[in-house]
This record gives structure tokens, sequence and C-alpha cells, in this order.
């Protein structure tokens, strides 16, 4: 076996294959550009070369780096993961020409599939079902017709050069042909600088499955069932599982020797996924045909690894350093039901727009005590992360296992609601709201789920008032008591030795509400007024997390004060809930630090305290300036300014410290 290994790749599939050389005792080299000097796979390799600037294309994309890197370092095999180089035949090349292995498939077996009206003839001389259409090299437009009129509306014609949905035209009559092909050949010109077309069937409501094969320098070859990848949203997969549900064992079977059919014809070692689509007919048999072959290790791959209990990128590197198969097909089986969620870092409610930011809280679900845990958390981004804007937003994977469909839904529904993240936007809710979903819980899958549950999906989560204010209020008080460091004498807080003291904060968000609490009595309690008049209760547990009792009914809660308020995670799902309190003006991290940064990147506009200056909770320190929106920054709490860090019209970074407060005492 390979001493020593290259991973050429970043984030969560670095950590991951880094996870399985580890186990089998194999040295690791990570690759890093300037954005991922700090980054969890750099830490998760025994070594690290840096190869170049933040930009893939100077840096995971230089394969002359790349292959220095592993002379440098004595690598003997470079895995490239999914995306960047992997499914480069001329860097596959590369490293054959310098006497490196690269794990993955022939140069040429990834040709072949990378063209894709190519490797459709090349499917249907293999035997493997297409979808019916013209593949073929004659691209006169009357010609193109005459195929798509004996074809049958509706056809699609796809971009030869195209992928990922990009360059294809659905045309539902004769009469529509020419001007959708001119319209398709102009878009895949500019796209791919190439007009080729092909034409299909347009296949109603598909289904996306797709099946697993491996293949090894001896010439076997086996498949590991299927996945069904059906929820995507703009060509991003979203929710993958396997089994398919509704897969009859014959439909599996058919689908697992047409895929081996498929890698058979290009000869393929190593890891590969077969793509079919998947016809539903309103009444009768499925239908399935082949889309196209990936010729690397995908994203999804460890529901496939749920399911058979095969670690994949262990084959791969056993493959890879030239042994056969460790098993052959009738001793694959496969066991329960696995889902995979994509976490990622985006906001659903602006059409899942890329979010960028820093990770501030990450809080993982619960590890399931007492059992074997059937939770997998693959991830390469730690708490205190930037998720940037040059690679893929992808924050985790979360993979479930149960022994059945709904037991697994039950699992995935319970993860989600205890991953916790907090400083940027991200799908979580969205994950939760999909999965509970109509559609999905009932298996009515295809490729326009998303949209046809949209109602439910975008809908404003509701959750109990009495909870969340509850929440807001413990945050707050527990904030007061750190600032003062328990003291509360010194607490500009109304309180009183004798208690009953009244107070009024204002939430202004999720919904603008008065809440009126009476001032504890006694520690870790207290009393407040919304619809009704509500009791609460405290205790602590490890960090922002607290055992919380609202109304004599007990749960768990996590806590987490943000710049002007506190985040509120309940079972149900979470609130940011933004707090104006009249006594201590700001609320939030800035009062508990004791230091106050800046919330946003900006330009400071005014100053209006000096070193030395005696200031009132609430008072104004100073305003910043960002997209054209003024921003004032308060005192959270009495106290002398010890130290001011900028200079009044500099500009700042997000979470830069402005200046320092110390409370009086
Ligand atoms: C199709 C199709 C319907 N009929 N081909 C989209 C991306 C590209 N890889 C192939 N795609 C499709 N090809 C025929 N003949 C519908 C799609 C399609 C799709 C396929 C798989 C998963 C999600 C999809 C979303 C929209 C359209």
């Amino acid at each position: 076996m390979f001493k020593k290994i290259l991973i050429a790749n970043r984030g969560e599939i670095a950590c991951r294959v880094a996870a399985t050389a580890r186990r089998m005792g194999i040295q690791t080299v990570a690759v890093y550009s300037d954005a991922d000097a700090q980054a969890p796979h750099v830490r998760a390799c025994d070594e690290a070369v840096h190869i170049g600037p933040a930009d893939p294309k100077d840096s995971y994309l230089q394969w002359e780096r790349i292959l220095a890197a592993a002379e440098k370092t004595g690598a003997q095999a470079i895995h490239p993961g999914y995306g960047f180089l992997s499914e480069n035949a001329a860097f596959a090349k590369a490293c054959e020409a310098v006497g490196v292995t690269f794990i993955g498939p022939s140069p040429a077996a990834i040709e072949a599939m990378g063209l894709k009206a190519q490797s459709k003839r090349l499917m249907a001389a293999a035997g493997v079902p297409l979808v019916p259409g013209y593949h073929g090299d004659n691209q006169d437009p009357g010609y193109l017709k005459s195929q798509a009129d004996a074809i049958g509306y509706p056809v699609l014609v796809k971009a030869s050069a195209g992928g990922g949905g990009k360059g294809m035209r659905i045309v539902s009559s004769s009469d529509a042909f020419l001007d959708a092909l001119q319209a398709c050949k102009r878009e895949a010109l500019n796209s791919f600088a190439n007009d080729d077309v092909l034409i299909e069937k347009y296949v109603q409501r598909p289904r996306h499955i797709e099946i697993q094969v491996f293949g090894d320098t001896q010439g076997n070859l086996v498949h590991l069932f299927e996945r069904d990848c059906s929820v995507q949203r703009r060509h991003q997969k979203v929710l993958e599982e396997s089994p398919a549900p509704g897969l009859t064992p014959e439909m599996r079977e058919a689908m697992g020797q047409a895929a081996l059919a498929a890698a058979r014809a290009v000869h393929y070692v190593g890891a590969g996924t077969v793509e079919f689509i998947v016809e539903q007919p309103a009444n009768g048999e499925m239908d399935f045909f082949f889309m196209e072959m990936n010729t690397r290790l995908q994203v999804e791959h460890p529901v496939t690894e749920a399911i058979t209990g095969i670690d994949l990128v262990e084959w791969q590197l056993c493959v890879a350093n030239g042994e056969s198969l460790p098993c052959d097909q009738s001793d694959i089986r496969m066991h329960g039901h696995a889902i995979e969620a994509r976490i990622c870092a985006e906001n659903p409610q602006q059409q899942f727009l890329p979010a960028t930011g820093t990770v501030m809280r990450l809080a993982l679900p619960a590890c399931a005590q007492f059992t074997v845990a059937p939770i997998r958390w693959d991830s390469g981004v730690t708490q205190g992360d930037r998720i940037s804007p040059h690679y893929d937003s992808m924050i985790a994977k979360l993979i479930v296992h149960g022994e059945t469909r709904s037991q697994a839904l039950a699992l995935m529904d319970q993860a989600l609601s205890e991953t916790h993240i907090v400083g940027l936007h991200h799908n979580v809710h969205f994950l939760r709201a999909l999965v509970n979903g109509p559609s999905f819980k009932t298996a009515d899958l295809d490729t326009s789920l998303i949209e046809r549950d949209a109602a439910h999906l975008f809908a404003a989560n509701r959750l109990p008032v009495h909870w969340w204010a509850a929440g807001a209020l413990v945050a707050l008080i527990a904030s007061e008591q750190s600032v003062v460091k328990g003291h509360p004498w010194l607490a500009a807080d109304g309180w009183q030795p004798m208690g009953g003291a009244t107070r009024h904060l204002h939430v202004t968000a999720p919904t603008d509400l008065q809440v009126a609490f009476w001032v504890p009595s006694e520690p870790g309690c207290l009393r407040f007024q919304l619809d009704a008049l509500h009791e609460v209760s405290w205790v602590p547990l490890a960090q922002d997390s607290w055992r919380i009792t609202v109304d004599g009914v007990q749960q768990t809660l996590r806590l987490v004060p943000c710049r002007s308020g506190v985040t509120v995670f309940m079972r149900e799902g979470s609130v940011d809930v933004t707090i104006q309190d009249p006594l201590n003006g700001a609320f939030g991290v800035d009062a508990v630090a004791g230091g106050l940064t800046a919330p946003m990147p900006g330009k400071v506009v005014a100053l209006r305290v000096a070193v030395g200056d005696r200031v009132a909770a609430g008072d104004v320190l100073a305003v910043m300036e960002a997209m054209k929106m003024e921003h004032t920054i308060l005192a959270p709490g009495a106290g002398v300014v010890t130290d001011v860090f900028f200079q009044l019209g500099e500009q700042v970074a997000e979470g830069d410290a402005l200046l320092q407060l110390e409370s009086e005492s």
C-alpha cells in the first residue's frame, strides 16, 4: 500500500479522504491556498504545502504546483476528491507521466465520458438504454427538425457540450422547433464556444437515480446499488437517499446491469457513478435512460457507505494500489435506509443566493449516547471559520441511517433540529421543512419537488412566542450578570433588594412586542407578561445550552447572544430575537465581552467619546456607515472608555474591535 498520498482538494472531501487514509496508516499531504492557511483540511493532514492564491485557478487547479508538492513530500499517489481536477484527463495523464498514481479511472475513460453526444453513442453501442433521440453529427436544421418530428413532441434540445442544465430548451410542437433550435445554438455558442446540439424526447416528471459502480485493474466490476438524487434546485442536489423509494428489485437489477455495461464499455477502474433519468408515467412501469457517467467519487457517496457498510475511499486506495476488489457482487448487500442533506451557506429566502461570512457558532447534533450513532457529520468547516466567496457554499453533509425510510426521516428531522448555526445565512430550516414536507415525506419524488412544495417550504416558521421570549429574557439576564460579575448592587438593571421591580423590554423581531417582566426575586426564575402571565426558570447546562422551564414544561434551549439580541434554538426551530432594553441600550455579544466590535464592515462617520470619558448605558459612542445606512454603536452599560482603536473616517472590517469600555466599580 502507499505510504503517503497527496489530497488535491479542500473542505469536507479532503478531510473525508484524510480520515480513511489515517485509519489505514497512510500519511497524508494537504495542499492549500492563501484563503485556506488555517483550514480544517490542512490540519487533518500530516503535512501541507501552500500552492497559491485563493482563486482556484491559481491554486487548486494548478497541476504543476500540485505535482511539485507531491514530489517535494514524496507522495506516491494523488487523490483528486470531487470538482477541481477530479475529471481532468490531462491531469491524470500528467500524474502518470511523472510516476505518481492518479487515484481514479484512466485518462481514456475520463475522456470517453466527458463529451455528451460521444458518450451517448458509445452507450448506445454497449446496449445501455438511452432516451429516444438523435446524437449524431448532422447539424443541418432541416435534418434536426425531421429527427424531432420522428421522435415526437415534446422534445428537449440540449447543447452537446452543455451540462448542469445549461443550454436546454423544451420544444412542444413542430412549428416551434426551428426558432427554439436557433435560440439553443446561440446560447450554446456563447456558453461553450460550440453550438452542436442533440435532441431527445422530453421526459416528464423525471427522477434522478444513479448507480454507484466500482472497477479494479483486473477487470472486475460491481455496483453498489442506487442513490435517488431527485431533490434538486437549480441543478444542485439538496437531499440524496439510498435505496430509491419505490424501486422494484427487478428495476434495481436492470439498472445495476445497465450501469455495469456502461462502465465495462470504457474499461472503468475505481469509483464511478452512472446517472439515469427515470420516467414515471401516471400509470405504468417506470423506465430508465442513461444520462451521463461521473468518473469520480461523488459528494453523496456516504449514503451508499451507510447502507452497504463499505468505505469507498478505502476501496479507491486499494484499487489504485493494484489490488483486486475485496468481494464480488453477491457479497454486496444493502441494509436499512440512508438520507444525506447538504447544509449550505445560502439564503433560501433569496433564491438560495450563496452567503459568505463567519460561522460564529456551530453546534453539531448530539451523538446518540448508549447506542451506535446512526448520524454522520462530514464537514471541512469548524466554528470560527470564514465561508469565503472563492469556494462552494457547502458547510457540511449530514447523513442519517435508519432501519426504514420513515426512521431515517425522523432521525434527519431530529439531527437538523440539533444543528445550530449562527453568523450567516444557511439552509438548515429549509432542509427541515423539506424532509417534513408533503412530497418528500411520502416519497413523491421528481426534480420539481421544491417548486411543488414551495408554499410549505418558504413559509415563515411560527414558533411559540412564550418560549422564545423566555429564552431572550434568560439570555438578557445571563449577560447582565456576566457584565457585573454577578454583583446585584452594581447592575443597572432595576434590581431591588426587596424584589418586585418591573422592567419593560421591547422585542423587535421576529414580531414587535413589549414584554413586561418582574426582576427575579430569587435567582434563576422570573415571571413575565405577554398574552398571559408566564413563569420561567432556568439552569445552565454546558456553554450556551440551558435547561429552561416555562409554565411547568422543561426543554433544552440554546441561547446564542449576537450583536443586537440573541438567537434562540428550540426543538421546533430557531428565532433571531432583537432586544431593545430601555434600561441598558444595546444588548448582545458586545455587552458580554465588554469590548465593542464593528457589527459590519463600514466607515466610522462619528466618534462621540475619547479615552477617559465616563458613559452611561445607552450613550452613543460612535456611528458607522455601511451600504448607505447608519448604525449607532451604544454603550452596553455604564463605564469608562479605556481605549479607542480607530479614528474618525477610518474603514473597519466586520468584527474589528472599536473601543474598550470598563465597567466602573
Ligand atoms: C432531461 C430532462 C428531461 N428529458 N432530458 C438536466 C441536467 C442534465 N444533466 C439533464 N437534465 C435533464 N435532462 C430529457 N430527455 C430533464 C432534465 C432535468 C433534470 C435531470 C436530472 C435532475 C434534475 C433535473 C432538473 C431539471 C431538468
